[in-house]
């Protein structure tokens, strides 16, 4: 049993629908966003953020980005991953870690400007600089992804359910939609997946 401390709308949604793919059992616990069971979550990862992940074996993992990428190896019959051999690999781990380093970063900067500088009036050109990062980095997934339905081409991956959550947190998602009709295709593709739109629900993932 996996337990995943989360909170909707957040990185852990990635995890919860990398999980659900999988099959694998997992005990979802809420994490307040102050309080005792805040404090409490401080021992577990220090640094506060979710997602983090208890494995069966009582050790911790942090960073949702690897949670995704060893999830999908450890169930290989879930296809989520390419195999270590594949040609498809080094495109598979660029983009899981693109989106991880790239966006999700870009994201947090966008979101908590005030915690990226000591100066508080550098907050408003901290949130413009990212989402001209973010709109940059978005048109350069588009430009890859072309016409292929998925990140490698016609092969779906874990690597489309990270991207799809963090375009699900673009700032202005509709005009993303309206500028990349294929990025707009491409969460649709992963969104309509029978395991994945019961935790895009759960987490207000689901446009349209
Ligand atoms: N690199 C970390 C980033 C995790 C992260 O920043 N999570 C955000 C939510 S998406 C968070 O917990 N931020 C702190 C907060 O909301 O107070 C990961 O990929 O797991």
């Amino acid at each position: 049993m996996f337990t995943l401390y989360m909170r909707s709308g957040s990185g852990s949604a990635a995890v919860e629908a990398v999980l659900a793919e999988c099959g694998a059992a997992v005990e979802l616990v809420d994490v307040p966003r102050k309080g005792q069971g805040f404090e409490n979550y401080l021992t577990i990862n220090p640094r506060g953020e979710v997602p983090s992940l208890r494995l069966p074996d009582n050790s911790l993992m942090t960073e949702s980005a690897a949670m995704v990428i060893y999830l999908a190896d450890l169930y290989p019959q879930a296809r989520l991953a390419p195999t270590l051999d594949s040609p498809l690999r080094a495109a598979y781990l660029r983009w899981m870690l693109y989106f991880a380093t790239a966006v999700y970063m870009a994201d947090l900067r966008y979101f908590y400007p005030a915690r990226h500088s000591v100066d508080s009036s550098a907050e408003t050109g901290i949130k413009a600089k990212a989402e001209i990062d973010l709109n940059r980095d978005f048109d350069i997934f588009a430009k890859a992804l072309g016409q292929g339905s998925y990140i490698l081409g016609d092969v779906f991956s874990a690597a489309d359910i990270y991207a799809a959550m963090l375009i699900s947190w673009a700032p202005d998602i509709e005009t993303v939609f309206a500028r990349h009709s294929n990025i707009k295709k491409h969460y649709e593709l992963v969104a309509a997946r029978p395991k994945i739109t019961p935790v895009w629900k759960s987490n207000s993932m689901l446009f349209s």
